[in-house]
């Protein structure tokens, strides 16, 4: 990574890292109902790996997905507006936190249930992207390594 690159990197991380800062801030004031994961901590994991993305690569997330969702330049307003499920929302204010989506940027979803975006990746890196083979990147954590669905989902991309 160049210098510019990695400012870029820097500016992605503090960004993730306000907009989650803002998120307790409107959960403790009760105006984002219902639960929302912080991936404070965690800001250079999601930014890394999505600097290595290209356009048609796509990803899926986690019950902790924000950071995820922000490294791949989803819109942080529709972010907001769906936390606060609002019409406006990425999804319409329908799915809330934990089924934030944007499948025009390959944002396969962030998924209530640990090691359940592992099979989408998969399902959608069998599929060839608009111009060819594309990655299909599984964020998961450790809690998800005692998951059958997680290691089947390896047994099945290795195969
Ligand atoms: C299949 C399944 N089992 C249990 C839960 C309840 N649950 C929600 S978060 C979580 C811990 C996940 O740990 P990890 O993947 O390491 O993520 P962390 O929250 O520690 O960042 C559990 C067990 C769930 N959502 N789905």
């Amino acid at each position: 990574m160049d210098n510019e690159h990695l400012r870029q990197a820097y500016v992605t991380m503090r960004l993730i890292r306000q907009f989650e800062e803002t998120v307790v801030t409107l959960v403790n004031r009760n105006e984002i109902p219902g639960v929302a994961h912080e991936y404070i901590g965690q800001e250079a994991v999601a930014t890394g790996v999505c600097a290595a993305l290209g356009p048609d690569d796509v990803l899926t997330s986690t019950h902790r997905g924000h950071g995820h969702l922000i490294a791949r330049g989803a819109d942080l307003n529709r972010m907001f507006a769906e936390l606060m499920a609002r019409e406006s929302g990425l999804n319409r204010g329908r799915g809330g936190s934990m089924h934030l989506a944007d499948v025009s940027l390959g944002i396969y979803g962030a998924n209530g249930i640990v090691a359940a975006g592992a099979p989408f990746a998969a399902g959608a890196a069998w599929v060839p992207g608009p111009s060819g083979p594309r990655v299909a990147v599984a964020f998961f954590g450790d809690g998800a390594l005692n998951q059958g669905v997680l290691l089947e989902t390896f047994n099945l991309a290795a195969a």
